[in-house]
C-alpha cells in the first residue's frame, strides 16, 4: 500500500487531531497497521528529522510531530495487543541513559506485547540500575533503545553492569544509529533495525517459538 498523504502531512505538521482522523480513516478503509507504520508514520518522522538536520525545522517541530505520532500510536496500540494468549516471556525495555527519545522504544514495546510478551516499560533516560532491578524482578531479556550517537556508549554500560552482577540475561539493542557491528562490539546478544525485527530477536534469545 502507498503512503497515506493525509497522515504523512499531519504527522509532519504536528497536527494531532488531523493525524488521528487520517489514521482512523485509513484503518476504516482497510489499511493494515503495518502499512500505516512503515509507509506513512515512520517515514514522516524520518522526514521531520531530515528537516531538522538541514536547519529547516527545530526541536519544537520535532516535538509536536512526536506528539502527533504518539496520538496515532494510541489508536494503533489496542489493535496490536494480543488477548487471551499465554505470555511467551517477560522482557523489559528502556531508552538508554541521557536519551529522551521514546517513539521507537514504544513501538518495540507495542509489538512485543502484540506478540504475547509481558513488557516492563522502564521509560526514557534509564540509569543502568533500572535494568538490573527489572531483571531481578523477573525480566528474561533486556531491550535498550538509543537514538543519539552520544548516548549509544551508555548501552555498553548496561551490558557491563549486568555482567558484573553475574546476570547473563540477553541484552538486545536498537535505535536509528545502532548497528549489528556495534552490538557485536559491546557484547550485546541481539540487534534489530525494526520493531517487527525486535520480536524475532527476542524470540531467538529466549529460545521460544517465533510468532506467526
Ligand atoms: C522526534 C525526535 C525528537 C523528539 C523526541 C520525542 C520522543 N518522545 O521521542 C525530541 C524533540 C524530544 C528530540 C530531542 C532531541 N533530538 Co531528536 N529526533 C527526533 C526524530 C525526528 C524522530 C525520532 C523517531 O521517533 N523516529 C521514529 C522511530 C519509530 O524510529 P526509531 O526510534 O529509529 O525506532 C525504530 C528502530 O530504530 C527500532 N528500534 C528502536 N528502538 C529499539 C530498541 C530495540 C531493542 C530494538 C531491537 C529496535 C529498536 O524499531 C523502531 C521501529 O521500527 C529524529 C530523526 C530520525 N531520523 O530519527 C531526531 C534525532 C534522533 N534527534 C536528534 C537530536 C540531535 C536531538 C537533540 C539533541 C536536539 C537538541 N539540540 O536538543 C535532542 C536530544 C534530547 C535527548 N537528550 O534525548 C538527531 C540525532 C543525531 C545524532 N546523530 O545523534 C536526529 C537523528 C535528528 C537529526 N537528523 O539530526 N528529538
Amino acid at each position: 500500500m502507498a503512503r497515506d498523504e493525509a497522515l504523512f502531512a499531519a504527522i509532519c505538521a504536528g497536527d494531532r487531531p488531523g493525524a488521528q482522523a487520517a489514521a482512523q480513516a485509513a484503518l476504516d478503509a482497510g489499511a493494515s497497521v503495518d502499512s500505516l507504520m512503515n509507509e506513512s508514520l515512520i517515514p514522516a518522522m524520518r522526514h521531520v528529522g531530515d528537516l531538522f538536520e538541514s536547519g529547516e525545522a527545530f526541536v519544537p517541530e520535532m516535538l509536536i510531530s512526536a506528539r502527533a505520532m504518539d496520538a496515532v500510536l494510541q489508536i494503533i496500540s489496542p489493535l496490536l495487543v494480543a488477548s487471551g494468549v499465554q505470555p511467551r516471556g517477560r522482557v523489559c525495555i528502556g531508552t538508554v541513559r541521557g536519551d529522551m527519545h521514546d517513539i521507537g522504544k514504544n513501538l518495540v514495546a507495542m509489538m512485543l506485547r502484540g506478540a504475547g510478551y509481558e513488557v516492563d516499560d522502564l521509560g526514557v533516560d534509564c540509569q543502568e540500575d533500572k535494568y538490573v532491578a527489572a531483571v531481578e524482578a523477573g525480566a528474561q531479556a533486556v531491550c535498550v533503545s538509543a537514538l543519539l550517537t552520544t548516548t549509544m556508549p551508555a548501552m555498553k554500560n548496561v551490558v557491563a553492569v549486568l555482567r558484573d552482577k553475574g546476570l547473563a540475561t540477553p541484552v538486545i539493542i536498537g535505535g536509528a544509529p545502532v548497528t549489528q557491528k556495534y552490538a557485536d562490539e559491546i557484547g550485546a546478544d541481539g540487534y534489530a533495525d525494526t520493531a517487527a525485527g525486535a520480536v524475532g530477536v527476542v524470540a531467538r534469545c529466549l529460545g521460544v517459538e517465533q510468532p506467526e
